[in-house]
């Protein structure tokens, strides 16, 4: 099975270490697959299909024998307008799943805002925390994430889903989020998280209008040239279903965004992100072969 080794070690020829500039840069890297495993009754796309113990153990084992190299387990949903769960029922959801699948060996990351679920999925097993407020909505996530020393995720956010939409306002949406992620960085940095386990994220889809996530695909790179890993999440969303409406202006259905989300994570990787967060782990495994056949061969 692909998933046990640590988050990261995968992508041997990268440098992955922001600073790092003597690392070996030749060959081409190994981009990490994060397999989306929520433990929901809402999530936009698998919601309801894995609320159940042994249906969710289930698809994080099948994820990981088909390439992912982390599971990301959430129990609460971000879609816009969701309802916020209490933090009891939210930790209920997913401790027993992150024990289960770091049992049999995989490397699971917890996606959550909440300090006290975040704390709860590492001392069942999670070795990452995917924040997707980016330590905006606890206080004590910095905390959790320096006394445990797991890798943290920070994604760009603005609010609560519930408030998401009206919060889409930016003078220029690439510098704006990079500027919003440096000063994410700076605070981790402020409260004693150590700067080799953060990795950046520009929240496709969060507070960002389908014009804003073209932008932010289109100029990966310069998150890149940050110096941090970088994580895309692009999987299913709904610019993708806007994007290839019908002539009636029907969104794509979410189930059918399959190969639009494989094109998006192989532009992610020739811009040189660190890893892709997605729901179909076999197709995205098979695109990163062909993307690193491809940098092989040049
Ligand atoms: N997107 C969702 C949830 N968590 N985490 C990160 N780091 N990046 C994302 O883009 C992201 C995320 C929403 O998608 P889902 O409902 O399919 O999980």
């Amino acid at each position: 099975m692909r998933g046990v080794h640590a988050p990261g070690t995968g992508n041997v020829d990268a440098v992955t270490t922001p600073g790092d500039l003597s690392a070996p840069q030749e060959g081409p890297a190994r981009p990490e697959i994060m397999g989306v495993l929520n433990v929901t009754p809402d999530s936009f796309s698998d919601g309801g299909r894995y609320l159940d113990f042994s249906d969710a153990v289930a698809h994080g084992e099948q994820m990981g024998a088909e390439g992912a190299d982390l599971i990301d387990v959430g129990g609460e949903s971000t879609r816009p307008g969701a309802d916020r769960v209490d933090p009891a029922t939210e930790i209920g959801r997913v401790v027993d799943v992150v024990a289960a699948l770091s049992e049999r060996g995989l490397a699971v990351s917890i996606d959550t805002t909440r300090a006290a679920v975040a704390a709860a999925a590492i001392e069942a097993g999670a070795s990452v925390v995917n924040d997707v407020s980016g330590g905006l909505a606890d206080p004590d996530m910095a905390r959790v994430v320096a006394d445990t020393g797991v890798r943290w995720v920070l994604m760009h956010w603005r609010g609560h889903s519930a408030d998401m939409q009206r919060l889409q306002h930016y003078e220029n949406v690439v510098a704006d989020v990079k500027a919003e992620l440096e000063d994410r960085v700076e605070a981790a940095l402020d409260s004693g998280v150590d700067r080799s386990k953060l990795i950046l994220d520009p929240g496709l889809g969060f507070a960002k209008s389908a014009e804003h996530n073209w932008r932010l695909s289109a100029h990966l790179d310069e998150f890149v040239a940050l110096g941090y890993p970088v994580l895309f999440g692009s999987s299913r969303k709904s610019y993708l279903g806007k994007l290839l409406e019908d002539e009636s202006g029907k969104p794509r259905p979410v189930g059918q965004r399959e190969a639009a989300t494989l094109a998006t994570s192989v532009l992610a990787f020739e811009a040189g992100v660190w890893g892709v967060r997605v729901h179909d782990v076999a197709g995205t495994a098979d695109a990163r072969a062909v993307w690193m056949a491809t940098r092989r061969a040049r």
